[in-house]
């Protein structure tokens, strides 16, 4: 895949390293950090190294890299300690109160209760 980079993008400058993140996961296409205002006691973002605004920007040729996304939210989740259920969240568009506009997925989860459970 061809990796794209938004120099204004807060989330690729976490993937270059410009931002500091606590980094719990990276591998060739993905990496996944701790988000900096947690909502659960664990609260990880997973993104695509590459630049993509949202879900709303996916395209048929994201399909692998979806389902890669989607399939390390319960590797991480357990390996993170929660351990009885988590929840995936895909903010999307103004209107589905997205901040950032870099694909990412919310993994939260751990004992409740939560602050937005
Ligand atoms: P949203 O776009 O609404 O799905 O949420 C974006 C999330 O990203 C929000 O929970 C806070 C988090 N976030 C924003 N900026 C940073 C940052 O610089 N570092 C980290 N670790 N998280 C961030």
């Amino acid at each position: 895949m061809t990796m794209h980079s938004d120099p204004d993008c807060i989330f690729c400058k976490i993937v270059s390293g410009q931002i500091p993140a606590d980094k719990i996961h990276e591998d060739d296409e993905l990496i996944a950090f701790r988000d900096i205002r947690p909502a659960a006691p664990v609260h990880l973002l997973i993104i695509p190294k590459t630049h993509i605004a949202g879900l709303a920007d996916t395209e048929a040729s994201h399909e692998a890299l979806l389902g890669r996304m989607m399939t390390l939210a319960p590797r991480l989740a357990r390996e993170q300690g929660a351990l009885d259920g988590f929840r995936v969240v895909v903010n999307t568009g103004r209107d589905g109160g997205q901040e950032v506009y870099h694909l990412h997925l919310h993994v939260m989860g751990g004992p409740r209760p939560w602050k937005h459970g």
